[in-house]
Formats: C-alpha cells, structure tokens, sequence
C-alpha cells in the first residue's frame, strides 16, 4: 500500500502540480489528506445503534449510547497506544492531523468534534468516525449551531466507507436523513452502505418484512438507481435485551459482512485515491487543453492585429517618402499611436471576451475525435461541464494573454498518465491484492456513469479468485 500511495503521490508532484500551477487549476489534495488513515464514517438515525456497534468493533465502551439521543457531535476514534481524549479545538489546529479543514464550519461544530485514541488492534487499520444521530425535521428545527449537511458531506467526502444505519423503529428517510441523503451523499453512493440494525427486536418475519419493505420504499426516493441497494440486516448481541424468536444466523453472517467490508477500508482507500487522481487529471487536461489554446488565438489574432497596423503604417511612410510628402509624417506617427491604443483597449479586450464565450466551442473543437467516439462524449462533456466555470473565471480574472499554449510534452505527458500509468497502478493494485489473496473492494462497478472518460472499466479479476475471496457484492 505504501509502494501505491508512493507512486500516487509522485504522479501528483511531478506532474500534476506544476500544470495545476500553471492553468491555476484547483490545487491538488495535500500531503496530510493524501497520508490520512483509512476512514469510516458511521451515520443514520438516532439511537440506531451506531455508538453500540462501534463498542462492539472496538471490544470496549468508548461510546456513550441510550434510548434517548445521545452524540450531539463527531467523535473521531483512531489509533493510540494509551488512551486518551483531546478537544475539537486541539483536532483542528495540529496540523498533522488531517482535520484542519472542519475550522471552515465554525466554533460551534469544533466544539463538537472530539478525538479519542484508543489502542484497539482494529483501530490500526481504520478510523471510525461516530455522527450524532439524525433527528426528525421539527426537533432540527431548533438547530444545531452548524451547517450539519456541510459537515456529513466534508467528512463522507474524506471516508472510504460511509455506513448508514437504520433501525426497525424510524426505517425511514425524514426530516434530517433525507436533507443528508439530498446534500451530503449525492454522488458517493459507491462507497455508502445501507444497515438495517437492531433487526433482534423484530419478533416475527411480518414485521421484519414491513420495515424492510418500508426502508427499500424510502430509499427509493433519495438514492436516484434503478437497483435497490444491498442492505445489511443485522444486531448486535447485547445481554439486556430480549432475544428475538427469529432465526438469527443469517443477521450474523451479514454482521460479519459488515466488519470484512470496514476491515477492506485500507484497500478502498487506495482505490479511491487511485480513482481522485485519474479524476484529476482528466479536468486538468481539459481546463489547461481549453485555456491554452483560447490564449493561443487571443496571441495570433494580436499579431495580426499589429502586423497589419506594421505594414499599413510602413506602407504609407515609404509613399510619403516617395512622394516627397514628408509633412504627412506627423499624422501617420499619430495614426500609429492610435492604432496601438485602438488595439490595445478596444480590440483585443473584445476579442479576448469573445473567446472566453465561446469556451464550449475551444472545447468541441479540441476534441472532436475523442467526441465521435460515441461511449466518451457523454462523460467527457459531463467533465467540461464541471470544469468550465473555473476555467471561464480563471481567463477572466487574470488574463487570457499570461496562459501559454499546452506544451506538447506536457499533453502527452497527462494522456500518458491517464490512458496508461494510472489503469496501469490500478490493475497492478488488484494483482497485488489478488497475489496477497485479500478481496477484491467492491466498488463502482456499478456507476459506470461515473467514471472519468478514460478510465476502463474495472477489472473484475478477482471475482471468485482465491479460496478466501468473498463474492463481490452489488450494493447498488
Ligand atoms: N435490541 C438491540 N438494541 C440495540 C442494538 N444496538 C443498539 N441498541 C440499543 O439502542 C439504543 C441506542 O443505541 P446507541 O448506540 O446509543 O445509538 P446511536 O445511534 O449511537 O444513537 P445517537 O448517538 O443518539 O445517535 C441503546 O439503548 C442500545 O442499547 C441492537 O443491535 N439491538
Ligand atoms: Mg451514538
């Protein structure tokens, strides 16, 4: 894993960054986002179980739980080998921690967060993050002093596994679960699971089956598939309560599940880093494509601009020398002048005004090859669609005429990167687990919408590869 996250991060260094810099393209992810430990985010519900679960993973109470809601911030569970507690205000002012970023949403939601470190062996694998529970949309109501949304989609953002629980008593999407689903999950469903929890309180099949059927109605409406998500259906065993009189078996198998899919973070996390950078580079190169190229034309129609002022100009003087009619010379010096400032404040501004406009033209144009080939024009037109507000402010804020034209080494250099080193590191990462025999993640297989233009469609070598691969599941 340190050999890939190596490699990633020199791809980032060596050829992504000066380009970035360049086009003043965003810049890419920093040393300490690209170093942080493999992430899961726990969500879902009030009192669904989210706290108890972790205390099971961990084999401790580190969590408070209870009927009532109980976490009212984020609690970040790492790794330390003696346990100790520090404040949101410490998380998010050490800058070797990769947290700095959660400043951005104010007092209030660092006096939220909390980090405890505990020398649990599962911890030296992942960081659990515990949320506060959602509650329904009038208790919400009387706030929680953040931008709650904003902060679950900064933190799913960064997780590798975002898992949701639910739980028989609310399998609905309300008041905060669905503004959650609405604004901080769209577009990571690839890396979000769905957990039916406390399935132990349902005393016969009738009721398991309404919630199930309740959660998989609701779900319908806030994840846009045509397929219903895998769902785990799972307890966990706690001596206080009631035995259900279901046959649990099949709970435990997926609570086991669950855990092999928690312990396979490390795994998705160098997917997931795998599958930003090639995300990256992709708009890099059409930002820095459309840009160059747009001051490239705004720089020849400059030079014929003043060449054509240069010959009118010379043209007239040698007639005027000719001619003996030397006295014309003043105005023809004037006339110069005057072309200049004409070129300079009128007709270069609007030229450069009228190529920023015609941006999605640029961009046609540059890649109408790769546009006829029918299966990429979709995802690269949805690419340029993300990228062109940026690259359309960037032209006109700083100046069409400081951007050079793409160098040609550079541009082979990014298609390089993007049709052959990045599938190449991914394919080799899979070779690489297939070889240590650890599973597969099961990924993105099923967003091929998705995916940057270029990115073939993931191997699938190792389905059913390997006595002790697990059969890849299909969570959406
Ligand atoms: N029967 C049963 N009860 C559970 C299970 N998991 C949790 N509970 C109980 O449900 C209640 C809530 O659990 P918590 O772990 O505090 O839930 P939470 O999701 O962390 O709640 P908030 O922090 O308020 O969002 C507690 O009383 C737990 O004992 C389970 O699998 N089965
Ligand atoms: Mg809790």
């Amino acid at each position: 894993m340190e050999k890939f996250a190596n490699r990633i991060r020199g791809y980032y260094e060596d050829t992504l960054d000066p380009l970035a810099t360049e086009f003043m393209f965003r810049r890419p992810p920093t040393m300490g986002e690209l170093r942080r430990p493999p992430q899961v985010l726990l969500l879902g519900n009030h009192s669904s179980g989210k706290s108890t679960f972790v205390n099971y993973l961990l084999g401790e109470d580190v969590q408070s739980t209870g009927v009532a809601p109980t976490d009212d911030g984020f609690t970040i569970i790492t790794y330390g080998a003696t346990a100790t507690e520090r404040d949101g205000a410490a998380v998010v002012s050490n800058p070797d921690l990769p947290y700095e970023g959660l400043r951005q949403f104010g007092g209030q939601l660092v006096s939220h967060v909390q980090l405890k470190l505990r020398p649990a062996e599962l911890l030296q694998t992942v960081t659990l993050i515990d949320s506060p529970g959602m509650i329904d949309a009038a208790k919400a109501e009387s706030g929680r002093g953040f931008d709650f949304p904003g902060v679950v989609r900064w933190f799913a953002e960064r997780a590798d596994l975002v898992m949701v629980f639910f739980d028989p008593d609310k399998p609905g999407t309300t008041g905060e679960t669905l503004q959650v689903f609405r604004e901080s999950l769209a577009g990571i469903d690839h890396k979000m699971l769905i957990v039916l929890n406390k399935v132990d309180q349902f005393q016969s099949l009738h009721d398991f089956a309404r919630a199930y059927g309740a959660l998989c109605w609701n779900l319908g409406k806030v994840i846009p598939r045509k397929d219903l998500p895998m769902i785990y259906n799972t307890f966990v065993p706690l001596a206080d309560k009631p035995k259900s009189r279901l046959p649990m078996e099949d709970f435990e198998k997926a609570r086991n599940d669950l855990i092999g899919e928690l312990r396979r973070a490390p795994t998705r996390r160098m997917d997931n880093q795998i599958t930003q950078i090639q995300a990256y580079a992709e708009r890099l190169r059409l930002h820095a494509m459309v840009i160059g190229e747009a001051a490239d034309r705004l720089r020849s129609v400059r030079a014929r601009w003043v060449g054509f002022s240069i010959l009118l100009l010379g043209g007239l003087s040698a007639a005027a020398f000719a001619t003996g009619m030397v006295v014309a010379l003043p105005g023809i010096a004037l006339a110069a002048v005057l072309a200049f400032v004409f070129i300079g404040y009128i007709a270069l501004p609007r030229t450069k005004r009228r190529l920023i406009a015609r941006f999605d033209q640029i961009f046609e144009e540059l890649h109408n090859r790769e546009l006829l080939l029918r299966e990429r024009a979709e995802d690269l037109r949805m690419m340029w669609e993300e990228v062109s507000p940026r690259a359309r402010e960037i032209a006109e804020k700083r100046g069409l005429q400081s951007f050079e034209k793409m160098r040609w080494d550079d541009r082979e250099h990014l298609e390089e990167l993007t049709g052959k080193l990045i599938p190449q590191l991914r394919s080799e990462l899979y070779n690489a687990m297939r070889d240590s025999d650890a599973p597969a993640p099961a990924l993105e297989q099923d967003r091929p919408e998705m995916l940057p233009a270029s990115e073939p469609r993931r191997p699938r070598l190792l389905q059913g590869v390997g006595s002790g691969t697990p059969k890849r599941k299909t969570f959406f």
